[in-house]
């Protein structure tokens, strides 16, 4: 049998790691890292790729529903049948409701470069199918990951994106990362940076809810109360304004709104945030002090902020703090990187006179992605509010399992007219489909892959596994069926031209490099804001409208928020909702990754499954010992909205009084353990933070009970 060795790029998710695949007889055996390469990692995810993509569970063809909505009954279809039948009831929508009634959702199968580029415009939000078709209703996993941090806090802040924010790690004498776990970020390449500064003598500190990767290797971890970290900066800033430590040139010259974040700080007195956030009083002290007089700190961070109920202006009061204490775009501090414009094919105009779903709701959400809010989803399906929306396409994403109290979700598919699942697998929400589209995974597919510093092309590794297609192939397909495929690139060469059609040499050059092609470094210089380097105008100061680094924003202020970045507790907590503690006395976070797992993915893996074969509630020895739970006890975690069997995986990481909730579970391929155990049964569908709409998914209570015979029927 012939075996072939070549270079490649991982096609298991949007990372793009650069790998050396073994082929025999045409089929992947093996992934290895390409050593010398760059970006060439390769995670524990990857390296079972084989397993991945031959997974008995891969969908091979086009599916027609014939059973209940959810039952799970559909017979094979051609391309031809179930695309025509796709059109033809979109156009039903249309013809009936209007277009805005036709809605999509696109998630983290749907994250690979040319998706990005070329179905969203160069801009990873949503993607941008219906707007052609005439409705605004784009929505995306952007209604709960990323544009809470990305986009909306240092839009308000700065006037920035969050994408241009990027730690300066090898010049820092002091490295925070502040609720992110970069072990498992695609690729892993802060974790790398981070681990060379340390090897270096640069001391790194996690502040994390719970001891997790990176705080384990880190010189210090504070550990925090779930959702409270708004008040820990705001205290941080309090001691760093009491002992008069900020950076008062940068303040006088470059922000707005400092004396009366002065005054709301006042009350943020060490000692009473120690009673909010469970931090010692003298380490808050310490912390304000550390970054305040280290010279270049750079911070990390990514989604642990996102899920409390001022999530939004947490990150606000973080990045505030970095830019108070001298640390924003000097030396070794958080450095402000500007990132091209991806080219785009074509540029997609919004329907004129609707507004998507959630854009009055959310208004500053809707102003700064343009698209639908998914959480208001079910209200429009079932109450017709805003206004009705009667048919939906999912492509590369699990909502059942990502969204809060997944049954509320449930009931809206039941009663849509027509929905479609783009997907590699059966997933639950594909249950529901009238059509079902089998993806071909990135390793089937030619594309191209940009990293900040270099790009290569993505050549297929295998040919597509059944009848699966590259999904940005099924989207063009569509177009073209709707009458506008001249909007889109109808093959993946197309595809790849019109990417760089602005450069290329360039192409040709990728085309004679399997390591891809360097590109050359940008300018570097600090302090952008002095130079008129981040404004159109070119004139100093920042893209906001006073110019100013905005404390007190205006853009949150003409929506009606608070211009200042206030605390609020978390509304299902402690201190707000003491009786409800009294029964649910365990603080409840979800979600932390684990490296085996890419959200609801590859539950169904062997080799992965090895790793860990069940979902786990991380519980502090004290609090088992409290309920006599030892660990791997089958466990009842319950919360108001319902209870669900977990593992108990007994361990300091956690401290006491708190615990983690492994994230995931819940598709009907998955192995067993994971396939009932839905963790956003337990989270709330009405409990949002107000400015992003993000449900609270990382500041909840709970009990955790040993698993009784009753509990034998946990939900599936
Ligand atoms: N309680 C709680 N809930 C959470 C979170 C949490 O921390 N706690 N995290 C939230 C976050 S950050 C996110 S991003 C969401 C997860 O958002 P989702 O987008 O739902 O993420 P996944 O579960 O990874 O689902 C991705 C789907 O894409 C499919 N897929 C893989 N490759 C391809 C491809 O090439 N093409 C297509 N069409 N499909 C493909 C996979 O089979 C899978 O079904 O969950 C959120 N939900
Ligand atoms: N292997 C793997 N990699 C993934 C994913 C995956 O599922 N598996 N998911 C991908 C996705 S969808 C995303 S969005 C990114 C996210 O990337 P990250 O944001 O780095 O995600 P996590 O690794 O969960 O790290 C978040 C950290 O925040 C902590 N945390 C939670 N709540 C709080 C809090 O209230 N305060 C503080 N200070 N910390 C808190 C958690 O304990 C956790 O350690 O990762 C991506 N990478
Ligand atoms: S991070 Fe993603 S691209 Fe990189 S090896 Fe892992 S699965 Fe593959
Ligand atoms: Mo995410």
């Amino acid at each position: 049998m012939l075996i072939e060795k070549k270079p490649a790029i991982c096609g298991i998710c949007p990372g793009g790691c650069a790998v050396e695949v073994t082929l025999e007889g045409g089929r992947l055996v093996k992934v290895e890292p390409r050593r010398g390469a760059p970006y060439a990692n390769l995670c524990v995810r990857g390296r079972y790729a084989p397993e991945i993509v031959y997974s008995p569970h891969r969908l091979k063809t086009p599916l027609i529903r014939t059973g209940e909505r959810g039952e799970g009954k559909f017979r094979a279809a051609s391309w031809d049948e179930a695309l025509d039948l796709a059109v033809q009831k979109m156009q039903e929508i249309k013809e009936k409701y209007g277009p805005q009634a036709m809605l999509s959702h696109s998630g983290r199968g749907a994250f690979e470069q040319s998706m990005v580029d070329f179905c969203n415009a160069g801009d990873f939000v949503a993607n941008k199918l219906l707007l052609p078709f005439g409705s605004p209703n784009i929505a995306s996993t952007g209604s709960l990951c990323f544009v809470s941090y990305g986009i909306l806090a240092p839009m308000a802040n700065f006037g920035l994106p969050g994408t241009w924010l990027n730690p300066d790690l090898e010049n820092s004498n002091l490295i925070i990362v502040w609720g992110t776990n970069p072990v498992t970020d695609s690729p892993p390449v802060f974790f790398k940076r981070i681990a060379r500064a340390q090897k270096n003598k640069t001391r790194v500190i996690a502040v994390d809810q719970m001891r997790c990767d990176i705080a384990r290797r880190a010189n210090q971890w504070v550990g925090v109360r779930p959702g409270t970290d708004g008040a820990l900066i705001l205290g941080l800033i309090n001691v760093v304004i009491n002992e008069k430590l900020y950076d008062w040139e940068f303040v006088d010259n470059w922000t707005l709104g400092f004396s009366e974040l002065s005054d709301y700080v006042r009350e943020f007195t060490p000692e009473k945030v120690e009673s909010i956030t469970r931090v010692p009083a003298e380490t808050i002290t310490a912390l304000a002090r550390e970054i305040a007089q280290t010279e270049g700190v750079s911070l990390r961070t990514y989604t642990g902020l996102e899920y409390t109920n001022s999530g939004v202006q947490n990150i606000r009061a973080l990045y505030i703090l970095w830019a108070l204490t001298g640390n924003l775009d000097v030396p070794g501090g958080l450095g402000i990187t500007p990132l091209p414009r991806r080219p785009s094919q074509k540029k997609f105009e919004a329907p004129a006179g609707v507004l998507p779903i959630g854009a009055e709701k959310y208004p500053l959400f809707y102003e700064l992605t343009g698209c639908a809010h998914y959480l208001e989803f079910p209200r429009a399906v079932l109450e017709g509010k805003p206004y009705p929306v009667r048919g939906l396409i999912i492509n590369g994403s699990s909502t059942l399992t990502s969204y809060p109290q997944p049954k509320i979700f449930e009931e809206a598919y039941r009663s849509l007219e027509f929905m479609l699942v783009i997907d590699i697998v059966m997933t639950r929400d594909a249950l529901f489909a009238d059509i079902v589209l089998p993806s071909a995974t990135y390793y089937e597919i030619d594309s191209y892959q940009r990293y900040p510093d270099y790009v290569r092309l993505r050549k297929r590794v295998i040919e597509p596994v059944g009848q699966s297609k590259n999904c940005v192939m099924i989207m063009a397909e569509l177009a073209n069926r709707l009458g506008y495929g001249h909007l889109y690139a109808q093959s993946e060469k197309e595809v790849i031209e019109n990417a760089f059609a602005g450069n290329p040499g360039l192409l040709e050059a990728l085309q004679n490099s399997p390591d891809g092609v360097k590109l050359p470094p940008a300018e570097h210089c600090y302090k952008k804001y002095e130079t008129g380097m981040l404004r159109k105008d070119c004139r100093p100061g920042f893209p906001t409208p006073s110019g100013k680094l905005e404390i007190t924003s205006s853009l949150m202020a003409r929506h009606g928020y608070d211009a200042l970045p206030v605390y609020s507790e978390p509304v299902e907590g402690p201190l707000q909702n003491p009786d409800l503690y009294g029964e649910f006395p365990l603080i409840m976070n979800t979600g932390a990754r684990i490296q085996s797992t890419f959200r609801s993915q590859h539950l169904n893996v062997p080799g992965l499954l090895k790793l860990q074969d069940k979902p786990y509630v991380l519980i502090n020895p004290a609090d088992a010992a409290e309920r006599g739970i030892m660990d791997g006890d089958r466990v009842a975690v319950s919360t108001r909205r319902g209870s669900v069997c977990f593992y108990a995986r007994v361990t300091e990481d956690v401290l006491p009084g708190q615990v983690e909730v492994n994230m995931g579970g819940g598709n009907p391929t998955q192995a067993e353990a994971w396939r009932r155990a839905n963790v956003n049964e337990l989270t709330d569908f009405e409990n949002r933070d107000p400015v992003s709409g993000f449900p609270v998914f990382k500041a909840l209570l709970c009990q955790v009970k040993k698993a009784g015979e009753e509990d034998s029927s946990a939900k599936n």
